[in-house]
Protein backbone atom coordinates (compact mmCIF):
# COMPACT_ATOMS: atom_id res chain seq x y z
CA UNK A 1 0.00 0.00 0.00
CA UNK A 2 1.99 3.69 -1.19
CA UNK A 3 2.41 5.92 1.89
CA UNK A 4 0.89 9.33 1.56
CA UNK A 5 3.78 12.05 1.12
CA UNK A 6 3.59 15.51 1.14
CA UNK A 7 6.16 17.82 -0.65
CA UNK A 8 6.54 21.61 0.27
CA UNK A 9 9.19 21.88 -2.14
CA UNK A 10 9.14 21.24 -6.12
CA UNK A 11 11.72 18.53 -7.01
CA UNK A 12 12.97 17.57 -10.30
CA UNK A 13 10.78 15.32 -13.19
CA UNK A 14 13.07 12.61 -12.18
CA UNK A 15 12.69 12.64 -8.45
CA UNK A 16 9.06 13.56 -8.74
CA UNK A 17 8.82 10.30 -11.26
CA UNK A 18 10.65 8.17 -8.40
CA UNK A 19 8.51 9.25 -5.65
CA UNK A 20 5.08 8.89 -7.35
CA UNK A 21 6.22 4.87 -8.17
CA UNK A 22 6.80 4.72 -4.43
CA UNK A 23 3.85 6.92 -2.83
CA UNK A 24 1.23 8.93 -3.45
CA UNK A 25 2.42 12.36 -3.50
CA UNK A 26 0.32 15.79 -2.89
CA UNK A 27 2.74 19.03 -4.06
CA UNK A 28 1.95 21.75 -2.00
CA UNK A 29 3.41 24.93 -5.11
CA UNK A 30 3.94 27.50 -2.63
CA UNK A 31 3.81 28.00 0.84
CA UNK A 32 2.24 31.52 0.41
CA UNK A 33 -1.13 31.91 2.38
CA UNK A 34 -2.96 29.61 -0.48
CA UNK A 35 -0.05 26.59 -0.12
CA UNK A 36 0.13 26.71 3.75
CA UNK A 37 -4.19 26.27 3.43
CA UNK A 38 -3.39 23.34 1.20
CA UNK A 39 -0.33 21.70 3.72
CA UNK A 40 -2.98 21.96 6.66
CA UNK A 41 -5.80 20.30 4.36
CA UNK A 42 -3.43 17.49 3.19
CA UNK A 43 -1.28 16.67 7.12
CA UNK A 44 -4.29 14.83 8.12
CA UNK A 45 -3.53 11.96 5.77
CA UNK A 46 0.36 12.54 5.16
CA UNK A 47 2.79 9.82 6.28
CA UNK A 48 5.85 11.71 5.23
CA UNK A 49 6.89 15.16 4.83
CA UNK A 50 9.64 16.38 2.07
CA UNK A 51 10.55 20.19 2.02
CA UNK A 52 12.64 22.85 3.55
CA UNK A 53 11.99 27.50 4.95
CA UNK A 54 9.52 25.89 6.52
CA UNK A 55 9.03 26.06 10.55
CA UNK A 56 7.20 22.63 11.68
CA UNK A 57 5.92 23.20 14.92
CA UNK A 58 3.81 21.08 17.18
CA UNK A 59 1.04 22.66 16.21
CA UNK A 60 1.53 22.15 12.84
CA UNK A 61 2.63 18.66 13.05
CA UNK A 62 -0.59 17.91 15.66
CA UNK A 63 -2.62 18.38 12.33
CA UNK A 64 -0.32 15.10 11.18
CA UNK A 65 -1.82 12.12 13.32
CA UNK A 66 -0.13 9.59 11.09
CA UNK A 67 3.50 11.32 10.27
CA UNK A 68 6.39 8.92 10.35
CA UNK A 69 9.39 10.81 8.61
CA UNK A 70 9.87 14.29 7.83
CA UNK A 71 12.84 14.79 5.31
CA UNK A 72 14.56 18.34 5.13
CA UNK A 73 16.52 19.39 1.92
CA UNK A 74 18.68 21.25 3.98
CA UNK A 75 21.31 20.80 6.51
CA UNK A 76 20.48 23.49 9.13
CA UNK A 77 17.25 21.64 11.35
CA UNK A 78 16.46 24.84 13.33
CA UNK A 79 13.18 24.81 11.58
CA UNK A 80 12.29 21.29 13.42
CA UNK A 81 10.60 20.93 16.62
CA UNK A 82 13.10 17.69 17.55
CA UNK A 83 11.88 17.17 20.48
CA UNK A 84 8.48 17.01 19.98
CA UNK A 85 9.12 14.87 16.32
CA UNK A 86 11.44 12.52 18.90
CA UNK A 87 8.63 12.22 21.51
CA UNK A 88 5.92 11.36 18.54
CA UNK A 89 8.88 8.85 16.68
CA UNK A 90 8.73 10.85 13.96
CA UNK A 91 12.23 10.43 11.72
CA UNK A 92 13.89 13.78 11.20
CA UNK A 93 16.45 13.30 8.23
CA UNK A 94 18.47 16.32 6.80
CA UNK A 95 20.90 16.40 3.80
CA UNK A 96 24.60 16.83 5.26
CA UNK A 97 27.80 16.25 3.05
CA UNK A 98 26.74 17.02 -0.11
CA UNK A 99 26.27 20.77 -0.04
CA UNK A 100 29.36 21.21 2.25
CA UNK A 101 31.37 22.33 -0.88
CA UNK A 102 29.06 24.37 -2.29
CA UNK A 103 28.33 26.16 1.13
CA UNK A 104 32.29 26.45 1.15
CA UNK A 105 32.51 27.90 -2.20
CA UNK A 106 29.82 30.85 -1.29
CA UNK A 107 31.89 31.59 1.93
CA UNK A 108 34.64 32.03 0.04
CA UNK A 109 33.05 34.32 -2.64
CA UNK A 110 31.92 36.94 0.51
CA UNK A 111 35.49 36.61 1.73
CA UNK A 112 36.42 37.52 -1.46
CA UNK A 113 33.77 39.85 -2.80
CA UNK A 114 33.52 41.83 0.84
CA UNK A 115 37.49 42.45 0.81
CA UNK A 116 37.85 43.37 -2.54
CA UNK A 117 34.31 45.74 -2.27
CA UNK A 118 33.40 43.97 -5.74
CA UNK A 119 29.88 44.70 -5.52
CA UNK A 120 30.70 48.66 -4.76
CA UNK A 121 33.29 48.97 -7.09
CA UNK A 122 31.31 47.27 -10.19
CA UNK A 123 28.39 49.11 -8.98
CA UNK A 124 30.28 52.16 -10.10
CA UNK A 125 31.54 51.06 -13.26
CA UNK A 126 27.89 50.07 -13.82
CA UNK A 127 26.73 53.68 -13.36
CA UNK A 128 29.24 55.06 -15.11
CA UNK A 129 31.30 56.71 -12.22
CA UNK A 130 34.45 54.82 -13.64
CA UNK A 131 36.16 58.47 -14.63
CA UNK A 132 39.86 57.89 -13.70
CA UNK A 133 42.33 55.29 -12.56
CA UNK A 134 41.72 53.43 -9.27
CA UNK A 135 43.08 55.17 -6.07
CA UNK A 136 42.89 54.73 -2.43
CA UNK A 137 39.68 55.05 -1.71
CA UNK A 138 38.48 52.51 -3.87
CA UNK A 139 41.43 50.23 -2.31
CA UNK A 140 40.03 46.74 -0.82
CA UNK A 141 41.74 45.02 1.58
CA UNK A 142 44.25 41.77 1.02
CA UNK A 143 42.51 38.05 1.22
CA UNK A 144 45.77 35.99 1.11
CA UNK A 145 48.08 35.75 4.27
CA UNK A 146 45.56 36.96 6.59
CA UNK A 147 44.16 35.12 9.52
CA UNK A 148 41.28 33.23 8.77
CA UNK A 149 39.47 32.78 12.07
CA UNK A 150 36.45 30.18 11.93
CA UNK A 151 33.31 29.98 14.55
CA UNK A 152 31.88 26.35 14.63
CA UNK A 153 34.50 23.45 12.75
CA UNK A 154 31.88 21.07 11.34
CA UNK A 155 32.11 20.15 7.56
CA UNK A 156 31.71 23.24 6.48
CA UNK A 157 34.00 25.49 8.81
CA UNK A 158 36.94 22.25 7.76
CA UNK A 159 36.43 23.13 4.17
CA UNK A 160 36.50 26.75 4.60
CA UNK A 161 39.98 26.19 6.39
CA UNK A 162 41.08 24.17 3.38
CA UNK A 163 40.35 26.77 0.84
CA UNK A 164 41.80 29.53 3.37
CA UNK A 165 44.94 26.98 4.17
CA UNK A 166 45.85 25.49 0.80
CA UNK A 167 43.83 28.13 -1.46
CA UNK A 168 45.56 31.83 0.12
CA UNK A 169 48.11 30.90 2.14
CA UNK A 170 46.04 32.19 5.28
CA UNK A 171 46.71 31.16 8.97
CA UNK A 172 43.44 29.83 10.49
CA UNK A 173 42.83 29.49 14.01
CA UNK A 174 39.30 28.47 15.18
CA UNK A 175 36.58 27.92 18.13
CA UNK A 176 34.47 25.44 18.63
CA UNK A 177 32.57 23.14 20.99
CA UNK A 178 36.08 20.92 21.31
CA UNK A 179 39.54 20.87 19.61
CA UNK A 180 39.37 19.42 16.26
CA UNK A 181 43.27 17.75 16.15
CA UNK A 182 42.36 16.34 12.65
CA UNK A 183 42.08 19.83 11.68
CA UNK A 184 44.67 20.99 13.46
CA UNK A 185 46.84 18.62 11.52
CA UNK A 186 45.28 19.09 8.47
CA UNK A 187 45.59 23.07 7.62
CA UNK A 188 47.97 24.10 10.81
CA UNK A 189 44.28 25.60 12.56
CA UNK A 190 44.85 26.09 15.68
CA UNK A 191 41.88 26.88 18.67
CA UNK A 192 41.23 29.80 20.42
CA UNK A 193 38.60 30.86 22.48
CA UNK A 194 35.95 32.81 21.13
CA UNK A 195 36.99 36.06 22.55
CA UNK A 196 40.93 35.55 20.99
CA UNK A 197 39.75 34.60 17.66
CA UNK A 198 37.19 37.75 17.63
CA UNK A 199 40.89 40.03 18.49
CA UNK A 200 43.44 38.76 16.12
CA UNK A 201 41.17 37.23 12.77
CA UNK A 202 40.96 39.74 10.01
CA UNK A 203 37.92 37.70 8.54
CA UNK A 204 35.33 36.07 11.39
CA UNK A 205 33.48 33.51 9.66
CA UNK A 206 30.05 32.05 11.14
CA UNK A 207 29.69 28.57 10.02
CA UNK A 208 27.74 27.28 13.16
CA UNK A 209 24.22 25.98 13.28
CA UNK A 210 21.48 27.65 15.31
CA UNK A 211 20.64 26.44 18.65
CA UNK A 212 19.45 27.59 21.94
CA UNK A 213 23.05 28.03 22.86
CA UNK A 214 24.16 30.14 19.69
CA UNK A 215 21.20 32.35 18.89
CA UNK A 216 22.58 35.64 19.54
CA UNK A 217 26.33 34.44 20.48
CA UNK A 218 27.44 37.32 18.22
CA UNK A 219 26.61 41.03 19.67
CA UNK A 220 27.98 44.29 20.98
CA UNK A 221 30.05 42.78 23.11
CA UNK A 222 31.73 40.53 20.52
CA UNK A 223 31.91 43.15 17.67
CA UNK A 224 33.76 45.41 20.27
CA UNK A 225 36.99 43.19 20.45
CA UNK A 226 37.27 42.71 16.74
CA UNK A 227 38.90 45.96 15.24
CA UNK A 228 38.55 48.33 12.13
CA UNK A 229 39.84 46.32 9.63
CA UNK A 230 38.32 43.13 10.29
CA UNK A 231 35.45 41.52 8.04
CA UNK A 232 32.34 39.82 9.31
CA UNK A 233 31.10 36.46 7.34
CA UNK A 234 28.41 34.88 8.05
CA UNK A 235 27.19 31.60 6.21
CA UNK A 236 25.60 30.00 9.17
CA UNK A 237 21.97 31.61 10.77
CA UNK A 238 21.07 35.35 10.98
CA UNK A 239 19.77 34.54 14.45
CA UNK A 240 23.07 33.86 15.77
CA UNK A 241 24.64 37.17 15.10
CA UNK A 242 22.60 40.30 17.34
CA UNK A 243 21.71 42.19 13.73
CA UNK A 244 20.80 45.40 15.26
CA UNK A 245 24.57 45.39 17.06
CA UNK A 246 25.67 44.09 13.84
CA UNK A 247 24.18 47.28 11.81
CA UNK A 248 26.03 49.72 14.43
CA UNK A 249 29.23 48.19 14.16
CA UNK A 250 29.04 48.49 10.57
CA UNK A 251 27.98 52.05 10.92
CA UNK A 252 30.35 53.14 13.09
CA UNK A 253 33.23 51.17 11.49
CA UNK A 254 33.79 49.50 14.69
CA UNK A 255 34.67 46.74 11.96
CA UNK A 256 35.47 47.06 8.22
CA UNK A 257 32.83 45.24 6.52
CA UNK A 258 30.36 42.14 6.72
CA UNK A 259 29.78 39.56 3.93
CA UNK A 260 26.06 38.10 4.88
CA UNK A 261 23.71 35.12 2.99
CA UNK A 262 22.10 35.01 6.39
CA UNK A 263 19.83 37.17 8.08
CA UNK A 264 17.67 37.47 11.73
CA UNK A 265 14.88 38.09 8.83
CA UNK A 266 14.51 36.28 5.52
CA UNK A 267 13.87 37.85 2.41
CA UNK A 268 15.95 40.92 4.32
CA UNK A 269 13.45 43.44 5.43
CA UNK A 270 13.60 46.08 2.13
CA UNK A 271 13.97 48.57 4.72
CA UNK A 272 17.24 47.12 6.20
CA UNK A 273 19.99 49.37 6.49
CA UNK A 274 22.39 46.41 5.60
CA UNK A 275 20.77 47.37 2.39
CA UNK A 276 22.24 50.78 2.02
CA UNK A 277 25.65 50.50 3.46
CA UNK A 278 28.67 50.46 0.85
CA UNK A 279 30.88 47.99 3.39
CA UNK A 280 28.17 45.45 3.29
CA UNK A 281 27.99 42.56 0.55
CA UNK A 282 24.75 40.80 0.88
CA UNK A 283 23.13 37.58 -0.79
CA UNK A 284 20.11 35.83 -0.83
CA UNK A 285 20.63 32.90 1.27
CA UNK A 286 22.50 31.05 -1.60
CA UNK A 287 25.14 29.05 0.66
CA UNK A 288 23.69 25.63 -1.18
CA UNK A 289 22.20 27.36 -4.01
CA UNK A 290 23.47 25.25 -7.06
CA UNK A 291 21.68 23.19 -9.85
CA UNK A 292 24.33 20.37 -8.76
CA UNK A 293 24.08 20.68 -5.12
CA UNK A 294 20.68 21.62 -4.82
CA UNK A 295 19.62 18.54 -6.99
CA UNK A 296 22.17 15.98 -4.90
CA UNK A 297 19.99 17.54 -1.45
CA UNK A 298 16.45 17.16 -2.94
CA UNK A 299 18.11 13.42 -4.24
CA UNK A 300 19.28 12.77 -0.56
CA UNK A 301 16.20 13.86 1.01
CA UNK A 302 13.89 11.28 -1.05
CA UNK A 303 16.58 8.70 -0.13
CA UNK A 304 15.98 9.65 3.52
CA UNK A 305 12.49 9.55 3.09
CA UNK A 306 11.45 6.41 1.17
CA UNK A 307 14.14 4.36 3.42
CA UNK A 308 12.38 5.64 6.44
CA UNK A 309 8.59 4.84 4.97
CA UNK A 310 9.82 1.85 3.97
CA UNK A 311 10.69 0.85 7.87
CA UNK A 312 14.55 1.54 7.36
CA UNK A 313 16.54 3.71 9.41
CA UNK A 314 17.58 6.99 7.08
CA UNK A 315 21.31 7.51 6.62
CA UNK A 316 21.02 11.24 7.91
CA UNK A 317 19.01 10.72 10.32
CA UNK A 318 18.86 13.61 13.04
CA UNK A 319 16.58 12.43 15.68
CA UNK A 320 18.03 9.27 17.07
CA UNK A 321 16.49 8.88 19.92
CA UNK A 322 13.30 8.75 17.69
CA UNK A 323 14.58 5.06 16.19
CA UNK A 324 13.24 2.89 17.97
CA UNK A 325 14.22 -0.55 16.23
C1 LIG B 1 19.06 26.28 2.37
C2 LIG B 1 20.63 25.91 4.20
O1 LIG B 1 18.38 26.91 3.37
O2 LIG B 1 21.00 23.61 4.10
C3 LIG B 1 20.77 24.59 4.83
O3 LIG B 1 20.65 24.54 6.08
O4 LIG B 1 20.62 26.90 4.86
C4 LIG B 1 20.53 26.07 2.72
O5 LIG B 1 21.08 25.00 2.08
C5 LIG B 1 18.34 25.03 2.18
O6 LIG B 1 19.04 24.25 1.32
C6 LIG B 1 16.92 25.33 1.64
O7 LIG B 1 16.52 24.35 0.77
Amino acid sequence: MKKHVVLYKKLSAPLMARLHEQANVTLIESLDEGGLAQLRDALPSAQGLLGASLRLDAKLLDLAPHLEAVASVSVGVDNYDIDYLTQRGILLSNTPDVLTETTADTGFALILATARRLVELTNMVRAGNWNQNIGPLHFGSDVHGKTLGIIGMGRIGEALAQRGHFGFGMPVIYHSHSPKPLVEQRFGAQYRSLPQLLEQADFVCLTLPLTAETQGLIGAKEFALMGPKTIFINISRGKVVDEAALIDALQQRTIRAAGLDVFEREPLNHDSPLLHLNNVVATPHIGSATHETREAMARCAVDNLLTALAGERPKNLVNEAAWKH
